[in-house]
């Protein structure tokens, strides 16, 4: 049975071949696992933004958000004596009344970075929601 000896090495190295698309299998399930496990907390991301309305107009006058997540904005004003009886954001359509010392959730989900202000129904106290 004249097997050339070359046989046996080819059989070894198809089993090396073999072990080394299970290591690859494995290391590549692995991967995916881990990019998974990555992504999870990108999947409930709802940015919570504390605002109130004092004397001072609307505190903090300034807010940074990221792009492509939810904002829940709660608003509370605590006084009456500004004019901002409201929060207008033109942008994302928004014009909700606030009474007074009670929180108001406004949730909206900015989809493109820049400045985005919001003011009251006059547009004379205003911040700037900045978006990234
Ligand atoms: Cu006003």
């Amino acid at each position: 049975m004249g097997r050339p000896p070359n046989e046996g090495g080819f059989v070894v190295s198809k089993t090396m071949l073999a072990s080394i698309a299970i290591f690859v299998t494995v290391v590549a399930v692995a991967g995916a696992t881990a990019l998974a496990k990555g992504q999870k907390p990108r999947s409930s991301p709802e940015q919570i933004v504390a605002m109130q309305v004092t004397s001072e107009g609307f505190v903090p006058a300034q807010v940074k958000v990221k792009a492509g997540q939810p904002v829940k904005l709660v608003v509370t004003r605590k006084t009456e004596m500004t004019c901002a009886k409201e929060i207008v954001i033109k942008d994302f359509g928004i014009n909700q009344p606030l009474p007074l010392n009670q929180p108001v959730e406004i949730t909206f989900t900015p989809t493109k970075a820049g400045k985005f202000r919001y003011a009251c129904g006059m547009d004379m106290i205003t911040g700037v929601i900045i978006v990234e």
